[in-house]
């Protein structure tokens, strides 16, 4: 198969309805959720099952044309985005949509890769079960894509990320060999983890066409409430009060500081933070529990209720039903889409153990501010998982092309500090060609050449995802 003859035959493998040649059908593809990257392809292929992936990818290693695996198009480290050659081909999994068995009894549902998130969460629903996976995307991005990034969320405190959500795997190889491990099991101990390699290798080692992911008993009862706080330090106390008392009833504990609401109320139409000031920092956080008797509202003002006597909080507001419980969602979940309305941020995605989020956060301020005096700090993020998005917005008198300069110089500021923390420099987005080229200085020489040697084992003509996650 020579380059020339791949077009043809890729036509005649997925139907040329499904072969997006032309600039304007191919735009939606070509450039991520951020519009921070922009690519050209030869082609978007669009295939409607396994065997057709694995003759996709058959004919793109014979012919060494290069694949971008995309599902929902919505992951933040450019993964997804094509390089500016315009001969890579997209390989969209959009119509892998299939719910392919759900079993109450092992817990389990098979689903296709290209199933959206909120759907396979619907379809559990359904069957009187839950997928806690969620996430601000989950309207628009796929389960295939979750797992090829192991997604985070605000559940992964209670339930854990796309990696522990998942049992099996069936994935197509880069020479088109299927991979059938759809195993529903809990317990496989026959060698080396295949399905976690596949997880979060971010479409660099196989595409991922369908998975076995798990279920749960559906929360009966839930308390949510936003918190106002007086510093990040109280975000941990509290924190700390919640897990003692609620254990693993705590669902969700989200941290806000008060940039990030004051940038949500100004770009978001009818989005308000219900307290009359806007605090130095705000938590939300969630109470659940499968069984409605065990009263997870009292739990949660009692606790909430301490933590103001001993000024920890100083002031709570419990929704009353469903819809408030939303709208105070709606604050956590707008902050990415503020972002973008708001212009370019430099956003760090960063991983930190738990109790010396507070002490980091403190050192980070004053090593930015004295690296570039003037900068907003966004910061916020899953504090209950150690997770925060430490993003920056670029100072009144400066231009975008100014602000965007100096990210080289920013990453390292906060990056080495988050070494010097013995955190991660991504927590749940990945690395993709957003931190392909900072891995090396903080991932271990040994642990990159053991990533490389795996990726030429998989992929030894490199056609997936080249340049994702490590240099060509
Ligand atoms: P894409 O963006 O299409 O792809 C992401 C990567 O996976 C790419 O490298 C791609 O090549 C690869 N890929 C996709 N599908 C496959 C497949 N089937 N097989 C192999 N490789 C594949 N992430 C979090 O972790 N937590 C959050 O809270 C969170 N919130 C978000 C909120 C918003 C508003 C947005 C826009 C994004 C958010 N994200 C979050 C980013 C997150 O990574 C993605 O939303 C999601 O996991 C990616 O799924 P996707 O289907 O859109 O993948
Ligand atoms: C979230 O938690 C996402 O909302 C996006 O992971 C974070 O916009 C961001 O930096
Ligand atoms: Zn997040």
């Amino acid at each position: 198969m020579t380059a020339a003859g791949l077009l043809p035959r890729l036509a005649t493998i997925v139907g040329s309805a499904h072969l997006l040649t032309e600039a304007d059908q191919q735009a939606p593809y070509v450039v991520d959720w951020m519009k921070k990257y922009h690519g050209r392809a030869l082609a978007v292929v669009q295939p409607g099952s396994t065997a057709e992936v694995s003759a996709v990818l058959t004919c793109c290693n014979e012919a060494g044309v290069t694949v971008v695996p995309q599902g929902g198009n919505t992951g933040m480290a450019g993964g997804a985005t094509p390089d500016d050659s315009g001969r890579q081909i997209i390989l969209s999994l959009g119509r892998l949509d299939r719910i392919r068995e759900i079993d109450p009894v092992g817990n389990t549902m098979t689903v296709e890769a290209g199933c959206i998130l909120a759907n396979v969460q619907a379809a559990a629903r359904e069957a009187g079960r839950f997928f806690p996976l969620s996430l601000g995307a989950e309207g628009s991005c796929t389960i295939g894509g979750n797992l090829a990034t192991n997604a985070g969320g605000i559940a992964v405190l209670r339930y854990g990320n796309a990696r522990e959500l998942a049992l099996g795997l069936e994935v197509v190889l880069a020479d088109g060999r299927i991979w059938d491990g759809l195993q529903a099991l809990r317990k496989d101990n026959t060698g080396y983890d295949l399905r976690d390699l596949f997880i979060g290798s971010e479409g660099t080692l196989g595409v991922i066409t369908a998975a076995v992911i798990k279920l749960y008993a559906p929360p009966a009862a839930r308390a949510t409430a936003m918190v106002a706080l007086p510093d990040g330090q109280a975000a941990l106390a509290l924190f700390a009060r919640l897990v003692g008392r609620a254990g693993d009833r705590l669902t969700a504990f989200e941290f806000m500081t008060r940039s990030c609401l004051d940038l949500v109320q100004s770009h978001l139409p009818g989005v308000a933070v219900p307290f009359a000031e806007l605090p130095p920092a705000i938590v939300l956080t969630e109470l659940s529990d499968a069984d409605a008797a065990t009263g997870v509202t009292d739990l949660l003002e009692t606790v909430l209720g301490d933590a103001l006597a001993v000024g920890e909080a100083t002031d709570a507001v419990i929704a009353q039903s469903g819809e408030q419980a939303k709208a105070l969602w709606r604050i956590r979940e707008g902050i990415s889409e503020a972002q973008v309305r708001a212009g370019k941020t430099i956003k760090h995605d960063i991983a930190l153990p738990i109790g010396r989020l507070a002490d980091f956060m403190r050192d980070c301020e004053t090593a930015v501010e004295v690296t570039v005096p003037g900068l907003r700090f966004l910061v916020f993020g899953h504090l209950g998982d150690g997770n925060l998005h430490y993003n920056l917005q670029r100072a009144p008198q400066m231009t975008e092309d100014e602000f965007l300069g100096l990210t080289g110089r920013l990453n390292t500021v906060v990056h080495d500090l988050v070494e010097r923390y013995r955190g991660s420099i991504s927590a749940e987005h990945g690395v993709g060609q957003l931190r392909r080229d900072e891995l090396p200085r903080y991932k271990p020489a040994v642990a990159m050449q053991m990533m490389i040697e795996i990726k030429r084992l998989f992929d030894s003509r490199n056609i997936l995802n080249p340049g994702k996650l490590l240099a060509n």
